[in-house]
């Protein structure tokens, strides 16, 4: 390929009369903005090890009273881009949130969307647009861009929970901001048990009441329940996956990231294909294997490790005997909205 020109090779008095206009030469930079065959993405394979993060978050609770701290959360920040970016890709935000016994986390509602994958403790619950939604571990709950949402905790023991949001792509938009509020009042709802079957959705005579997220909740125990009965029903090596999404629309439950969870049977070992959105992998239950490149994690349950796009991922259960349960997050939606999603298999 042809060497370009390179930002040195210019006089100086040149540079200067340029910069001095706010212009730029555009070929010393080309290849840094437009890589020969595939990106060189930033974001690096990273892995954080529950076991040795727990500690450092239940410190925090010590140190840090929620009201100073509002979300008391550690940010899994991926080295590649920089600590101080606080993002594990180019687009997704990762934190560990911690609540404790009888903690009130108030009202605010902001741009970006954000989920929460519930790691350990019971007695929490997160009010989201007026519904309270308890968290029990690996429950996955929806706070979408705009609506209101509130944490509290009424159990005895500290809750963790993992918070998946797109800040840093909202923030690159300049677009990212909140608004705090009062504390909501709850109304009834029972989303979950109106979907709970596949391919019926209920239809109002009268009137349909037009939410654009009208599941918040999606419970660990109808996903797991799910992913064991679709498991049966193959019952060859077919790699067993469902995706969250909106039951009314079938579409990816939020629009900018995609959820899913993973079933690896007993043994299982998976090559993901290298496509273009960059993924995150956070270990439900059992004992797993991620294999980046020439990178290996031992994942444990709890752990959360990322990967790059555009790069095959390996998945194996380091269990002969039993199953192994992954929650993934992806960029999928975006690129595919954007026109960037690619499959190179
Ligand atoms: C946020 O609102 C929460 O509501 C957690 O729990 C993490 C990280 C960045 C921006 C907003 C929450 C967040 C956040």
């Amino acid at each position: 390929m042809n060497e370009l020109g390179r930002l040195e090779d210019l006089p100086l008095d040149y540079r200067q009369a340029l910069a001095a206009q706010n212009l730029v030469p555009l070929w010393p930079s080309l290849r840094a903005v437009l890589p020969p065959g595939q990106p060189r993405p930033a974001t690096r394979a990273t892995h954080w090890p529950y076991e040795s993060l727990r500690p450092l978050l239940l410190k925090a609770g010590a140190l840090t009273p929620i009201e100073k701290a509002e979300r008391r959360v550690l940010v899994l920040a991926n080295p590649g881009h920089g600590l101080e970016k606080m993002q594990a890709s180019a687009a997704m935000y990762l934190g560990m949130q911690l609540l404790l016994p009888g903690e009130w986390a108030p009202a605010h509602r902001h741009t970006p969307n954000a989920v929460r994958m519930i790691v350990e403790g019971e007695g929490a619950y997160t009010t989201v647009d007026g519904q309270k939604c308890p968290m029990r571990r690996g429950d996955l709950i929806l706070t979408p861009t705009g609506l209101w949402h509130e944490h509290g905790h009424d159990g005895d023991q500290p809750v963790v929970w993992l918070d998946v949001l797109d800040l840093p792509l909202v923030h690159y938009l300049e677009a990212s901001y909140h608004v705090e509020g009062a504390r909501q009042s709850v109304e009834p709802g029972q989303a979950e048990r109106r979907y709970a079957r596949g391919g019926l959705v209920p239809t109002p005579v009268f009137e349909r009441s037009s939410t654009r997220y009208p599941m918040l909740r999606y419970p660990w125990a109808d996903a797991r329940a799910a992913l064991l009965q679709l498991a049966e029903a193959e019952p060859g090596l077919e790699p067993v996956q469902i995706t969250y999404v909106n039951p009314e629309t079938g579409a990816h439950a939020q629009n900018i990231l995609g959820f899913y969870a993973l079933m690896l049977r007993p043994g299982q070992a998976l090559r993901l294909p290298a496509r273009s959105p960059a993924q995150v992998f956070h270990l439900i239950e059992g004992a797993a294997e991620v294999r980046v490149n020439d990178q290996q994690f031992a994942l444990a349950e709890a752990d959360t490790c990322c990967a790059p796009g555009y790069t095959a991922v390996h998945l194996a259960n380091r269990s002969a005997t039993a199953p192994a349960f992954v929650f993934i997050a992806d960029e999928t939606p975006l690129h595919q909205k954007l026109g960037v999603y690619e499959n190179r298999g």
